[in-house]
């Protein structure tokens, strides 16, 4: 009979654990966290209400490409560390040295790698649950997500700086060079080319959300890239409870300053020179598309109403609550040529559901920014 026991080391037998393959996955998963660490940052200062330092308004698709590159760096992460994990988890019943300084480095060692795996485990999987659009928690996900990518990249910095002699003895030697498995089977060099096959996959299946020509092969792609006007809708008009007040015959955007409030009708701002601008709308979800725009330039509005230049302005939405129904733009985004009061889509009115009668949109500004259903503009 056998009876239950902790198990050791030894019980894991598969000769396809080794530091040349925990190495070489790690180091790949490594270049992956850094680069979503970074992409990360900067999607987090790009949706502050109101930073110090504004980002610029250039280029265009600057953000579009960042949170595309962050998207898809956290998925290629999925395979490889679930991966990794499979290659070290038996060291977990390592035997604790005896010595006492010896106990306390393995310690501090052991608590960096359980905050590593744990905040890893939760960024991805936060992560990967928000790029569908589905937020089953309480917490704000931006300012959650981004407090545990500190404890990540620092656990990161430790676990790397205790590894890296490991890593350097391991690295040059071949994946194989006990040579091949007894009796056939995977090798070593066979599992790390299928793993970066899965996070190859993973990639493949999720660019799509924002490179167009991807769109057929990536069947984990949230967005279709259909939705009225060939782009995608985040809230709808129903949603947003919005419906009424967007179509009702009284509509006008209100801009005050100084104690006075101008009033346009859509007519007002149709009498307006029109501009045409390509813009991306580029969630930070992950999903993003270019459309042409139609619309008078938000100076033109600012101008007509008396607004200086070098003004922030705020705009807000007929949309009564909503995390989205007000957003800042710092005077540089204010006077920049292309920002828009949109009233056209692809040539059309606006449909409902990208923010009829108008919304805002500015070149290189998160998804969450580009206003719709604008009702009025504070300066
Ligand atoms: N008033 C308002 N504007 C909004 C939102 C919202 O919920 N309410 N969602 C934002 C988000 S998260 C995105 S990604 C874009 C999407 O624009 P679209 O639905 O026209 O594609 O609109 C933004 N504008
Ligand atoms: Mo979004």
């Amino acid at each position: 009979m056998t009876t239950l026991r902790v198990p050791e080391t030894r019980d894991f037998s598969s000769r396809l654990r080794s530091p040349a393959v925990t190495s070489r996955i790690g180091i790949a998963l490594g270049i992956s966290f850094g680069v979503c660490f970074v992409t990360g940052l900067f999607s987090h200062y790009a949706q502050l209400p109101d930073p110090v330092v504004p980002v610029p308004t250039a280029p265009a698709w600057g953000y579009r490409v960042t949170q595309g590159v962050h998207v898809l760096s956290g998925t290629a992460a999925v395979p490889l560390l679930l991966v990794k994990l499979w290659t070290v988890f038996p060291r977990l019943f390592l035997r604790p040295p005896r010595p006492s300084r010896e106990l306390l480095v393995h310690l501090a060692e052991r608590a960096s790698i359980a905050a590593l795996v744990a905040s890893s485990v939760f960024l991805l999987a936060t992560g990967l649950v928000n790029i569908t659009a589905w937020y089953p928690w309480d917490f704000s996900f931006r300012t959650t997500h981004y407090a545990v990518a500190w404890i990540a990249i620092g656990s990161l910095a430790v676990h790397v700086a205790v590894k890296l002699p490991v890593v350097r003895e391991a690295l040059p030697r071949d994946v194989d060079d006990d040579g091949p498995p007894a009796g056939g089977g995977l090798t070593r060099r066979g599992l790390v080319r299928a793993t970066w096959g899965a996070a190859g996959v993973a990639l493949l299946a999720t660019a799509g959300n924002s490179v167009g020509w991807l769109r057929s092969v990536s069947v984990l792609s949230v967005r279709s890239g259909d939705g009225p006007q060939g782009l995608p809708v985040t809230r709808t008009a129903r949603a947003a409870g919005v419906a009424a007040a967007a179509t009702s015959a009284a509509y006008a955007l209100e801009v005050s300053h100084g104690g006075r409030t101008s009033a346009f009708t859509l007519e007002d701002l149709l009498s307006m020179p029109q501009r045409t601008e390509t813009l991306p709308i580029a969630c930070v979800e992950g999903w993003s598309e270019s459309a042409s725009w139609g619309g008078v330039r938000l100076r033109d509005v600012l101008d007509a109403a008396g607004v200086p230049r070098g003004t922030t302005v705020s705009v807000e939405s007929l949309e009564e609550r909503g995390a989205f129904r007000r957003s800042t733009l710092p005077a540089s985004y204010a006077d920049d040529d292309r920002t828009l009061v949109a009233l056209v889509l692809g040539g059309e009115p606006l449909s409902i559901d990208h923010g009829f009668p108008a919304r805002l949109i500015a070149p290189n500004r998160p998804g969450v920014k580009q206003t719709k259903w604008l009702g009025r503009i504070s300066a």
